[in-house]
């Protein structure tokens, strides 16, 4: 057997379940859950694969079943995404990858997915799937190096949309300001598009429209949209922006009136240092003391 053979051959290939991709997707659902921030089936993760990176995997050549999907995804034909499954318990992934998650391909017609592994005792792509590739598709005419989007439910974030107008530029100047990271993690912000049904293609459209200028999208009184070039730079952005919410709660259980703030220069000035353009239309605002 030639070595290009014994490389094809199942008997020397290894399991894609044990591939670094179903590794990271199990370590970063379980981060995820320990962080508080998808109870029950909350939260869903989707990570684009090349082919070259699963070819040399066994379990992925054979389409297992056919999903079809609801909205016209042809932009994606051909494109791997391992993606973790409807109703499914982000506590459960790293115990069960196999059962509750799976690596689908989009088919030529952009109207289903073919299931090449996992989900294997019936299961589906997340209900938020639409949004997902939508916003997959957004993302890759922004950016060629595209590959996750996570969908989860960050408390402190969530409740800021409970209390604050439902504006970007208002939440993305909160944010920045309550801690130097953010605006060099997310300069150009985060984008809050208004309260929709989840699940529904209307608000992957909004989402994906929102996606244009944001890699961060508030989904008011229900969770955070996040997309970028990796796991850990998708789960970075989400956690400083979390973080930054649950700033501003502690500010507004200390009695809410400040007395010392990050400035606009102040925020100018982080930005010339780490040479960043941060969003020109919400750079300059109202200061946070009264
Ligand atoms: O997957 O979080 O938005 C469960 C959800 C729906
Ligand atoms: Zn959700």
């Amino acid at each position: 057997m030639d070595s290009k053979k014994q490389f094809l051959n199942p008997e020397f290939s290894p399991a894609f379940v044990d591939s670094p991709y179903v590794t990271q997707l199990c370590k970063i659902t379980a981060g995820l859950y320990q962080h508080g921030w998808d109870e029950r089936n909350g939260g869903n993760v989707s990570y684009r694969l090349l082919p070259e990176e699963v070819a040399s995997y066994s379990g992925v050549h054979d389409v297992k079943r056919n999903l079809p999907i609801a909205f016209d995804a042809s932009a994606l034909k051909g494109q791997l995404y391992l993606v973790t499954g409807t109703g499914r318990y982000f506590k459960n992934v790293k115990d069960f990858p196999e059962r509750d998650a799976g690596l689908v391909r989009i088919a030529e017609d952009g109207h289903s997915v073919d299931l090449l592994w996992g989900f294997n005792d019936g299961g589906q792509p997340t209900s938020e799937f639409p949004a997902h590739l939508m916003t997959h598709i957004q993302r890759q005419k922004q950016d060629a190096n595209q590959r996750v989007v996570m969908h989860c439910h960050p408390t402190n974030l969530i409740a800021m949309s409970f209390t604050l107008p439902l504006e970007s530029k208002l939440f993305s100047r909160l944010l920045w300001k309550m801690q130097a990271e953010s605006v060099v993690v997310f300069p150009e912000g985060i984008g809050v598009i208004p309260y929709m049904t989840p699940g529904t293609n209307e608000i992957g459209q909004a989402t994906a429209e929102a996606m244009a200028d944001y890699r961060l999208v508030l989904w008011p009184q229900h969770g955070i949209f996040g997309a970028g070039d990796s796991m850990d730079e998708t789960f970075g952005l989400i956690e400083t922006a979390e973080k930054a919410a649950l700033i501003y709660s502690t500010i507004q259980a200390q009695g809410g009136k400040f007395v010392n703030e990050i400035t606009d220069q102040n925020l100018k000035d982080l930005c010339a240092r780490f040479d960043i353009t941060p969003n020109q239309d919400f750079i300059d605002g109202d200061s946070l003391i009264k």
